[in-house]
């Protein structure tokens, strides 16, 4: 049994990992430690609450003691860190808690487990750590760390921290770079979900800038199977890319949803730039692909119409989110 602490499990991305971990594997034992910020729900979770593999803990990593209590009584030897405020925009608004969490919790988490001398230590990192492109090339993992928003700044010391970890202590650390995910269960902050969202209710589509900002999109499903994989059989004090090479404008993303939608282009709306925007994202995963044989499996077509029909097929959980504490944020944001 590999026994695993996976932080951050109700958002997007970990919740999406569990659920793929546990439908298909039967030796790993997670337990899934989640404040439940606004961005967590237990909701995501329904297919694997009663897995008898499967245990959830409402926390903080910022929690030494917590922290310390859940590596002693599960003999934790594996963690995932997916737990992180992962929001630019709210970054923007207020940054402290970015560092709070992403910073400060991750640095609880490596001393723990540098503490109780676990086997592998994957910390869930984010190409925006690179910075920006421009019209040319992809960031490699030999790219100059250059992060330019309160959001990545703080996943670009939480990164540096952990290979520090490994270089000082030689605590066995492992990093991903993965680039813009899309998928079910995303909370409707991100461009994707909330442009799906706002389609559907006939609203807006609130387009940043001129709208040709690019980001390299990949399905929440091959980010998790890297991830997976990297756990098992990347090299310690490695970093590894992961992308699907798809990069596409946020006008173009825009368009294709209002059209799988039967909406009007007349609902695009362009609003303020974000402020420090990156131009462009895009990733070189050769290393993960030669390395580990790593390779995506979903084409992005296939991929997008089903994400966007799982949104249509799943107004009760996005419609809860919109009508609690994200009205508000909405409201801030947008001014729609
Ligand atoms: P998310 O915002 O959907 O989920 C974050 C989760 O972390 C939530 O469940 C939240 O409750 C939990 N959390 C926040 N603070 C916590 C704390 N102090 N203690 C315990 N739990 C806490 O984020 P996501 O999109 O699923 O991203 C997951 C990870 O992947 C993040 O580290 C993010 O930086 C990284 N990442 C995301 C993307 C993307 O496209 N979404 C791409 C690359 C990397
Ligand atoms: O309303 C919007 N309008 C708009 O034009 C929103 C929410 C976004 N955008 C633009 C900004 C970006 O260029 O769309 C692009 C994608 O924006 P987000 O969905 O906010 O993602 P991004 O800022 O690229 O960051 C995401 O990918 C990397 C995740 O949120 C991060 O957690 C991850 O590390």
């Amino acid at each position: 049994m590999k026994n695993i602490l996976v932080t951050g499990g109700a958002g997007f991305i970990g919740s999406n990992f569990i659920n793929h971990i546990l439908a298909k594997r039967d030796d790993y034992f997670i337990v899934n430690l989640d404040k439940l910020t606004y961005a967590g729900n237990l909701e995501n979770l329904k297919q694997s609450e009663n897995n008898k593999n499967y245990r959830f803990i409402r926390g903080d990593i910022m929690n030494s003691e917590l922290v310390n209590y859940i590596f002693e009584s599960y003999n934790i030897k594996y963690v995932i860190n997916f737990a992180a405020e992962s929001h630019v925009d709210r970054s923007i608004l207020g940054s402290q808690i970015f560092y709070i969490t992403n910073v400060i919790g991750t640095n609880v988490l490596l001393e723990t487990a540098l503490k109780f001398k676990i086997e592998k230590f994957l910390q869930i990192s984010t190409d925006e750590v690179y910075g920006s492109l421009g019209a040319e090339g992809l960031f490699t993992e030999s790219t100059p760390l250059s992060p330019n928003s309160p959001y990545s700044s703080s996943k670009a010391a939480a990164d540096m921290m952990a290979l520090a970890f490994y270089h000082t202590y030689g605590l066995p650390v492992v990093i991903t770079r993965c680039s813009n995910n899309y998928g079910p269960y995303q909370f409707p902050e991100k461009l994707i979900p909330l442009m799906v969202i706002n389609s559907l209710n006939n609203k807006k589509l609130p387009v940043y800038g001129d709208g040709l900002n690019v980001r390299d999109w990949i399905y929440v499903i091959d980010h998790n199977k890297a991830a997976e994989l990297v756990l098992e059989k990347g090299k310690i004090g490695e970093v590894y890319n992961i992308g699907a090479s798809n990069e596409m404008s946020n006008i173009e993303i825009t368009k294709l949803i209002l059209k799988r939608l039967g909406r009007s282009e007349d609902l695009i709306q362009y609003v303020n730039d974000r402020p420090g925007h990156d131009r462009r994202y895009a990733i070189d995963s050769t290393k993960i692909r030669t390395e580990l044989g790593w390779k995506p499996e979903f084409y992005f077509e296939e991929a997008i119409a089903k994400t966007i029909d799982w949104y249509i097929e799943n107004k009760s959980w996005w419609e809860s989110i919109i009508n609690g504490e994200y009205r508000n944020y909405y409201k801030t944001q947008y001014k729609l």
